[in-house]
C-alpha cells in the first residue's frame, strides 16, 4: 500500500498553555474549519468533543490529552489537546516528547501566566518548534502588545510579529497579516468567512513598521533574507515565508498570531500557519536510542522503508476496546495483527487492531507509517514509554520522564469485597497516568495513594466509583514526607539465632553518607577478601533498600543516601541469605539513626493574582500558613504575589483564597523541591508515626 499522504505534509502538534487560555476551544475551532466536525463542540456547553470525559465536562477543564486529526491544505494536521492544570503536567510532558510542532496560547489579558512559562520550558526541553496564538483579543483589556512584551521578559522569546487585531476588544472583528500586507474581516453567523478588505488607513504605518522589524528579525536568524537584505534587494512575500518557516523550525523565531477562539476569529490563519511554519517530520533530526544488547547509538529516520520504531506514551483502558497504546511512530511501517519486539521489556507480542484517534472516537487503519500517531490494541505488556520495533532491528529509543508524587490520600473501600476491586482499578488506573503511585501499607491494611496535586487524586475517586463502581472512603489529603541524613554514619547489623537444629547467621558493617538531592539509593560493595561471601551480597542490599523504602524515624522512604557495605562474617552452616537480608536492615535503621536524619518536606512555588485591595488579606493568610513571601508585583489594578509555600499548609488553599477576595484572586501552584522541616514539625511527625504503629 503506498502512502495517502507523503511525510511532508504531514504536521504532528501540540496545543499547550496555561489553564483556560482556550486550547480546547480552539482545537475545536480547527475541527470544524477543516470540516472534520460539522457543529462547533463548545466547552462552556459541555459539548467540545476534545474533553470528552463526563468530569472534564463537568469540571470545565482538560484532565487527559485527547489526539485528534483533520486535512487543511492538503496536509494532514495531527493534533493533541493538552490540558492546563498543573496536576496534569505528564500529559503535556508526553505529548511533547511525541510532537514534531507547538500552538502555544496566551490569554491577550493575562499575557504570560505561570503555567505558560512552565510549558514553554517543556517546550524547549524536547526543543519543539512552535508558534504562539495569543487568544481572547475579544476581552476587556487584551492587548496583544503587552502580551509580546512579556513573552520577550519571561520567556527570552524571540518573537516574530505577524499579525495585528483589527478592531479591539468587543469591536474585534479581523485580523491584518503583516507578512502579506492584507486585512480579514470575519463574516457570516459565526463569523466563518474571512473577507480581504483594504488595509484601514490608520494602521498602515504600523503595518509597515512591524514589517520591516519582522524581516530585521528574519536577517539576522537566517542567512538568505540577511543576503537579500545586504544587498538591498526586495524580500517578497513567499521568501519571507520561506524565511520565517526555516527560522521557526530551528527555533530561532517564534511566529506570533493573534485572534479569538471563541469568536472565531483568526482561526483559519492558524491553521494556515501550522502548515507554512510548523515542521513535518522530515524536517526533524532523526531520533536517537540505542541497540539494546551492544548499548550502541543508533538512529532512526522518518522513513517507511527503514525499520519499524515507535515509543508508546499514553496507555488508555477503553470501555469498548480495551487497553488501547498510543504510539508515535518515528520510522518504517507495520500492519495489524503484525509481531512487533518491546525492545524495553526484551518480549514479544503482537499489534491488534490499530485505529486513527478522534478524541474518545476511533477509526480502524490497516497500517501505520512513519510519522504518523496511532493507537494499537493488543500490546498488553507495553508501557507509557517502552519502545516496539522490528524484532530483527531492536532499538531503544529516549522514555519519558514523569516527576515525582508529592501528595497522598489513604483510600478504603466502603465495603469489605471492595478490596479486590479497588486494587484491579487502581491498577488499571495506575498505569493510564504515571504520575499517580498506589501503595499497599500491609501493616495497616491501607492503601495510599499519591499523585501531583488534589485536583487529580480527585478526579481519580470519582473515576473510581463511576468507571469501575468502587465506593471507597478516602482520608484527608497527607504529604509525601521523605527522610534523609545529614552526615555520615557507620553502624554494624548481627542476625544471629541459634534455634535447635540450623541456625541463622548474618552479620555486615555498613557506612552511609548523604547525597546530592535527587540523587536516590546508591550501594557499594566494599567487601575485601569474602569476609562475606558474594552470593549473600545482593540480599544484604535487599534488606537496606527495603529499610529506606519503610523509612526509618517516621515512616518515609529514606532517599539521597549511598550505603557502603565494608565488613562482617559469616558461618560456614548457619549463614543464609535471608540471614543477611536482616543483617542489612538492622544494619541500615541503625546507620540512619546515627546519622542526624531529617524529614523532608515538598516545597510549593505559589503565585497569588489578586485585585490590590485584598493584597493585605492575601498576604496575612500566606503568613498563617507559614508561607515565605518572594516578591510583590504590580499588574495595573492587580497585584501579583511570589510565594514558597509547604505543600502541608495548602491544603484548602483554594477555598481561603475565593473567600477572602471575593472569588477574585487565582492562584497557581507547583511543586518547586524538597526541604527539611523545624525540629518542632518533626517531633510531631515522628509522635504521630508512633501512635500509628
Ligand atoms: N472571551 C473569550 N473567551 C474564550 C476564548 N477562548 C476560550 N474562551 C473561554 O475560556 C474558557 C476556557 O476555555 P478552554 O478552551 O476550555 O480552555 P483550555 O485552555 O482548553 O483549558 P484547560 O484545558 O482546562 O487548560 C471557556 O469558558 C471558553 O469559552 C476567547 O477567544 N475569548
Ligand atoms: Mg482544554
Amino acid at each position: 500500500m503506498s502512502r495517502t499522504i507523503p511525510l511532508e505534509r504531514i504536521r504532528n502538534i501540540g496545543i499547550i498553555a496555561h489553564i483556560d487560555a482556550g486550547k480546547t476551544t480552539i482545537t475545536e475551532m480547527i475541527l470544524h474549519h477543516s470540516g472534520r466536525t460539522y457543529k462547533i463542540g463548545r466547552v462552556d456547553d459541555g459539548t467540545a468533543e476534545m474533553d470528552w470525559m463526563d468530569q472534564e465536562r463537568e469540571r470545565g477543564i482538560t484532565i487527559t490529552a485527547a489526539a485528534t486529526s483533520c486535512d487543511w491544505q492538503d496536509h494532514r494536521i495531527n493534533i493533541i489537546d493538552t490540558p492546563g492544570h498543573v496536576d496534569f503536567t505528564a500529559e503535556v510532558e508526553r505529548s511533547l516528547r511525541v510532537l514534531d510542532g507547538g500552538v502555544m496560547l496566551f490569554d491577550g489579558v493575562a499575557g504570560v501566566e505561570s503555567q505558560s512559562e512552565m510549558v514553554w520550558h517543556q517546550a524547549n526541553k524536547y526543543r519543539v518548534p512552535r508558534i504562539c496564538f495569543v487568544n481572547k483579543m475579544d476581552r476587556v483589556g487584551a492587548n496583544l502588545l503587552r502580551s509580546i512584551d512579556m513573552m520577550k521578559k519571561r520567556l527570552n522569546a524571540n518573537v516574530g510579529l505577524m499579525q495585528l487585531p483589527f478592531g479591539a476588544e468587543s469591536s474585534l472583528t479581523g485580523i491584518i497579516d503583516i507578512i502579506e500586507e492584507k486585512a480579514y474581516m470575519f463574516l457570516g453567523e459565526l463569523n466563518s468567512e474571512p473577507r480581504e478588505i483594504p488595509i484601514p488607513d490608520e494602521y498602515r504605518d504600523m503595518v509597515a513598521r512591524y514589517r520591516r522589524a519582522l524581516i530585521e528579525n528574519l536577517a539576522e536568524s537566517d542567512d538568505e533574507i540577511m543576503l537579500a537584505y545586504i544587498a538591498d534587494e526586495e524580500i517578497n512575500v513567499a521568501a519571507i515565508k520561506a524565511g520565517l518557516r526555516r527560522a521557526t523550525i530551528s527555533a530561532r523565531i517564534v511566529p506570533v498570531l493573534c485572534g479569538s477562539a471563541l469568536r472565531n476569529i483568526g482561526i483559519q490563519p492558524v491553521l494556515d500557519a501550522i502548515v507554512d511554519y510548523l515542521p513535518s517530520p522530515l524536517d526533524m533530526p532523526p531520533i536517537h536510542g540505542f541497540e539494546p544488547r551492544s548499548g550502541l547509538e543508533e538512529l532512526r529516520y522518518p522513513d517507511d522503508n527503514a525499520p519499524f520504531s515507535a515509543l508508546a506514551f499514553k496507555i488508555v483502558t477503553d470501555p469498548f476496546v480495551g487497553r488501547l497504546v498510543y504510539l508515535r511512530i518515528y520510522s518504517g511501517r507495520m500492519n495489524s495483527g503484525a509481531v512487533v519486539y518491546n525492545a524495553v521489556t526484551g518480549k514479544k507480542e503482537r499489534i491488534g487492531r490499530l485505529y486513527q484517534m478522534h478524541a474518545n472516537d476511533r477509526l480502524e487503519i490497516p497500517e501505520i507509517a512513519s510519522g504518523s500517531i496511532a493507537a494499537a490494541v493488543g500490546l498488553r505488556n507495553t508501557s507509557t514509554g517502552d519502545t516496539i520495533c522490528d524484532t530483527e532491528h531492536p532499538i531503544i529509543l529516549e522514555s519519558i520522564t514523569f516527576p515525582e508524587p508529592v501528595i497522598s490520600v489513604a483510600i478504603e473501600p466502603s465495603s469489605r469485597g471492595d478490596q479486590d476491586r479497588i486494587v484491579d482499578a487502581l491498577t488499571k488506573l495506575a498505569e493510564e497516568d504515571p504520575t499517580f503511585k498506589v501503595q499497599y501499607n500491609q501493616e495497616t491494611g491501607q492503601t495510599l495513594i499519591s499523585g501531583m496535586g488534589e485536583l487529580q487524586l480527585e478526579v481519580i475517586v470519582v473515576r473510581l466509583l463511576r468507571e469501575f463502581r468502587v465506593k471507597a472512603k478516602v482520608s484527608r489529603p497527607r504529604v509525601a514526607y521523605k527522610e534523609t541524613i545529614t552526615i555520615p554514619a557507620r553502624a554494624e547489623g548481627r542476625f544471629v539465632r541459634q534455634t535447635g537444629g540450623r541456625g541463622q547467621y548474618g552479620h555486615v558493617w555498613l557506612e552511609i553518607e548523604p547525597l546530592q538531592p535527587g540523587t536516590g539509593f546508591e550501594f557499594v560493595n566494599r567487601i575485601q577478601g569474602g569476609v562475606v561471601p558474594r552470593e549473600y551480597i545482593p540480599a544484604v542490599q535487599t534488606g537496606i533498600k527495603q529499610t529506606f523504602a519503610e523509612g526509618v524515624i517516621a515512616g518515609y522512604p529514606v532517599v539521597d543516601v549511598r550505603a557502603t557495605i565494608v565488613d562482617g562474617s559469616y558461618h560456614e552452616v548457619d549463614s543464609s541469605e535471608p540471614a543477611f537480608k536482616m543483617a542489612g536492615a538492622i544494619a541500615a535503621r541503625e546507620c540512619v539513626r546515627k546519622a542526624a536524619p531529617v524529614i523532608l518536606e515538598p516545597i510549593m512555588k505559589l503565585e497569588v493574582v489578586t485585585p490590590q485591595e485584598f493584597l493585605g488579606d492575601v498576604i496575612g493568610g500566606l503568613n498563617a500558613r507559614r508561607g515565605n513571601i518572594d516578591g510583590i508585583k504590580s499588574l495595573d489594578a492587580l497585584a501579583v504575589i511570589q510565594c514558597y509555600l509547604p505543600l502541608a499548609e495548602s491544603f484548602g488553599y483554594a477555598t481561603d483564597l475565593r473567600s477572602i477576595s471575593q472569588g477574585r484572586a487565582s492562584f497557581f501552584m507547583k511543586f518547586d523541591r524538597y526541604q527539611a522541616v523545624s525540629k518542632e514539625l518533626a517531633d510531631s511527625i515522628m509522635e504521630k508515626y508512633r501512635i500509628g504503629r
